[in-house]
């Protein structure tokens, strides 16, 4: 059997399709005997009644879930978990927003539901939905079809496909990320096939963007290369471009033809305004350039369990958007099938009602309103307590993270003396954070930098 068989109309051979060959002609290969007998041998053969599992080694957990799993494990009262980007109350509890409740509520009075398979790119009216959001409702790009959009597993997912489609498909495979990023990205895009390299993007010494890094690292980048963007609020740094920064970063992107992949986990959670927070991404799609973008539902809807989100890609005319949707099928059908139903119809109840739309839009200003007002708290508690140190970059900074600066040693001491849980690098979920804990977290943050660790 031909491996072309199964790969699309790709000629040249990503990774990926290695990968899929490789395991076709292990799966497809000689049935004599002795390969049948070595491929469905009894689990414990060979290993004298021991796993055959029993070399494997214990593998670290993940860098910013575990910090959670350690959390669950403290049984300190006053523990605070500001490891993982997870919206919390002033009572520091997770949130299910009314507007949800209020969605769910109507799609269980609803009997005429069902519970069918989506089709392979997942429920059509969340779809349609979802650009428009990200794209806005007067998109030239929406208007004249040449947007295809398919529901995926939240950010994740939607990230992980497109990278896949993008190894398949398009001529470059390199892929460049901010340094530093989400921990997730490089992992992400390598399984998918892509070879990852990284562009300058904080200066630890000012605590905010290195722009002249920037646009040294992305012009000196192979023509055609992909470039990850945080569309907003930047995570780990809570850095972001202004949007003349924006404007050169596009600029200098286009005439190198290089591939905006805009990664979208947090429109809203920024400046409290969806359209504000998606701005740089409608300054690409507004030049008529092609493009990617990854949409999570998880922190904007606190929907983050339901894992819903959509991959969005906009082309330069509506035949080719029908032929990449057809080429996303293929990707996605051996991956996991279709998407999952309830998340997406809760988004698109609440997207296609303008009352629920206006109620969320308030519901998610109030999240980020609270964020900011932790970062005001904190930092005058810092001041307050004559903390040695420039924290202004507490207030600056955008969105869930603050990069506080402090070191692995600092982070680990506040763990194992205050009962602090965030990730090695310093990074803080503002989220996590409520009046009743500021001073717990600004005495530890004292405490740390006063010892010189
Ligand atoms: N992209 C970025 C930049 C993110 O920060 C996250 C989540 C995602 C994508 C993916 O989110 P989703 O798949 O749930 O939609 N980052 C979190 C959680 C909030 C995590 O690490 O999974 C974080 O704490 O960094």
């Amino acid at each position: 059997m031909n491996t072309n068989d199964f790969s699309s109309s790709s000629s040249s051979s990503s990774p990926s399709d290695r990968r899929i060959g490789a395991l076709l002609r292990h799966l497809t290969a000689g049935t004599d005997a002795d390969r049948v007998s070595s491929v469905f041998a009894s689990p414990t053969s060979g290993v004298a009644g021991g796993s055959v599992f029993a070399h494997l080694v214990q593998a670290p957990e993940d860098a910013i879930l575990g910090v959670t799993i350690a959390y669950n494990k403290d049984p300190s009262p006053i523990k605070l978990n500001l490891g993982v980007g997870a919206y919390r109350t002033e009572e520091g509890k997770p949130l299910v927003l009314n507007v949800v409740r209020k969605a769910e509520q109507q799609l269980i009075n609803d009997r005429s539901r069902i519970k069918e398979y989506l089709p392979i790119v997942g429920l059509g009216e969340f779809n349609k939905l979802s650009a428009k959001l990200i794209l806005g409702a007067d998109s030239p790009a929406i208007r004249e079809n040449r947007v295809t959009t398919v529901e995926c597993l939240s950010g994740t997912g939607s990230l992980r496909v497109g990278g896949e489609f993008l190894a398949r498909h398009y001529h470059q495979k390199t892929i460049y990320i901010p340094q530093p990023t989400w921990g997730n990205h490089p992992k992400i895009f390598t399984l998918a096939g892509l070879s990852v390299k990284t562009y300058r993007y904080y200066d630890p010494s000012t605590r905010g963007l290195n722009f002249q890094g920037l646009l040294e690292d992305l012009g000196a980048a192979p023509q055609g290369s992909i470039v990850l963007l945080h569309a907003c609020a930047h995570n780990p740094t809570g850095v972001d471009p202004t949007l003349e920064q924006w404007e050169q970063i596009r600029k200098l992107m286009r005439s190198k033809g290089l591939m905006p992949f805009f990664d979208s986990a947090y429109q809203g959670f920024a400046s409290g305004s969806l359209d504000t927070d998606a701005k740089p991404i409608r300054m690409f799609v507004a030049d008529g350039g092609e493009l990617l973008v990854a949409q999570s539902y998880a922190k904007n809807m606190g929907l983050y369990g339901e894992r819903v989100g959509a991959l969005s890609i906009v082309c330069k005319a509506a035949d080719v958007a029908g032929r990449v949707e057809s080429q996303l099928k293929l990707v996605i059908r051996p991956m996991y099938s279709n998407p999952p139903i309830h998340g997406a119809s809760i988004v698109a109840v609440i997207l296609r009602d303008r009352n629920l739309f206006n109620e969320w839009t308030l519901e998610l200003k109030a999240m980020a309103d609270r964020i900011i007002s932790m970062r005001k708290q904190l930092f005058e508690a810092l001041r307050a307590r004559g903390t040695p140190g420039d924290w202004t970059h507490i207030i600056k900074q955008i969105g869930m993270f603050t990069f506080t600066g402090l070191n692995p040693a600092q982070v680990s001491y506040m763990t194992k003396e205050y009962h602090i849980y965030m990730t090695s690098d310093g990074r803080i979920s503002m989220a996590g954070l409520s009046s009743k804990t500021v001073p717990h977290l600004a005495d530890a943050i004292h405490a740390v930098v006063t010892k010189a660790l």
